[in-house]
């Protein structure tokens, strides 16, 4: 029996969802998914037992229960060190949890106007000025992180929680056409590439289109 059990919401919307997601699949955790709507009342009583924050994703794991996106990434971590969620020195996993960190309080603009939704597609999204900061910003990272760590994931040949913080970012700057540099762009390429992106998107695809759940995230 799978003693793990993480609770996501939409695949084509739930962007926290896919970076939870994405972090227990790197972690080689073996658990079950379940799906909720936020929006549905009977839902919302049963992810109160799932997660205080009544916010998705949220893991029971042996009975812990974790809740929040970087608490679940720290707790991955720690129950499977071997799978490198974290860089192995010092000085570039201190360099990972603070763009996590950037990442998961950050970006408001990117995210409200942006938000992410996989099954759509924009050839000439007008993209407002301080959404185009938080892409500067971005786009800073990434080239910091593919020159230091030398590629071809944010933190050189193994993928950290740092790449599935960003995954979502990858999937927003495809779906509105978002302009961006050969390695911007390359890196985009390979986390879309991922067998876990692959496996996300297709079934995110599968989604009925009238699913109800919020179009903007918070
Ligand atoms: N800070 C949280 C954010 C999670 C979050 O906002 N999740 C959204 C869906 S992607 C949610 O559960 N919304 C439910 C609701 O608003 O009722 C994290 O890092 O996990």
């Amino acid at each position: 029996m799978r003693k793990a059990e993480l609770t996501i919401s939409s695949k084509n919307y739930g962007a926290w969802s896919l970076r939870g997601w994405l972090m227990a699949k790197f972690a080689g955790l073996d658990f079950e998914e379940q799906v909720v709507s936020p929006d549905d009342p009977a839902m919302k009583a049963e992810m109160l037992l799932m997660s205080s924050s009544m916010l998705v994703p949220s893991l029971v794991h042996n009975k812990i229960k974790v809740w929040d996106t970087l608490a679940i990434g720290e707790y991955l971590n720690e129950i499977k060190p071997k799978a490198g969620l974290l860089p192995a020195d010092a000085a570039a996993r201190a360099h990972c949890r603070a763009i996590c960190g950037e990442m998961h309080s950050g970006f408001a603009s990117l995210r409200t106007a942006l938000p992410m939704n996989l099954k759509a597609h924009f050839a000439d999204f007008k993209i407002w000025s301080r959404a185009q900061s938080d892409i500067d910003r971005i786009v800073e990272i990434w080239k910091e992180c593919l020159a230091n760590y030398g590629g071809p994931y944010l933190f050189g040949a193994q993928v950290t929680l740092a790449d599935a913080m960003y995954a979502p970012v990858v999937t927003r700057f495809l779906t509105y056409s978002v302009a961006l540099d050969p390695v911007c762009s390359a890196y985009c390429q390979r986390i879309m590439a991922l067998p876990a992106m692959q496996e996300w998107i297709t079934a995110a695809l599968q989604e009925p289109d009238d699913i109800d759940e919020l179009d903007a995230e918070f």
